[in-house]
């Protein structure tokens, strides 16, 4: 009896090993805010629809990002073109895993950053600078929106 609850023991030992852990993109992604139809139904939708792709010019400089808003509806596909004007800068969803595309990436001066991924839920998240570029860093954020 007791090397069978000895086995059992191990197996859950195993398990709980091998279970998968929250990281750090999962708990990122849980930040969004919930849509707010009244607050948000008349923000103009960003950038242009080519080929039933959304395209949007993102333009990042200290300590900004333009548009202010990212606004896209919910099921949109999205081709964000992100820019810097002056210092390298990072960009980030803050939330949301953009496929092919690490945070940590800087874009220097002049150069474009291509992001593609679909809208696939209704919210609001943070748009962040992830590199350090001067003091007023930590306020280069704003706000992406998908409208449900
Ligand atoms: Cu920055």
């Amino acid at each position: 009896m007791k090397k069978l609850f000895f086995v059992l023991a191990l197996i859950f030992v195993f398990i709980s090993a091998c279970a998968p852990k929250e990281d750090g993109d999962a708990a990122k992604a849980k930040k969004l805010i919930k849509y707010h139809k009244n607050k948000f139904d008349d923000l103009p939708l960003s950038g242009k629809v080519i080929d039933n792709i959304r395209v949007i010019e993102v333009k990042g400089s200290q300590y900004d990002w333009q548009p202010e808003n990212i606004v896209v509806k919910k099921g949109d596909k999205i081709k964000l073109v992100v820019e810097s004007l002056d210092v390298p800068h990072g960009f980030e969803i803050e939330g949301i895993v953009i496929p092919g595309w690490n945070p940590d990436n800087l874009i220097r001066k002049g150069g474009k950053a291509v992001l593609e991924f679909t809208a696939e839920e209704a919210g609001v998240w943070d748009v962040v600078c992830t590199g350090y570029c001067g003091p007023g860093h930590a306020g280069m954020r704003r706000k992406y929106i998908v409208r449900g």
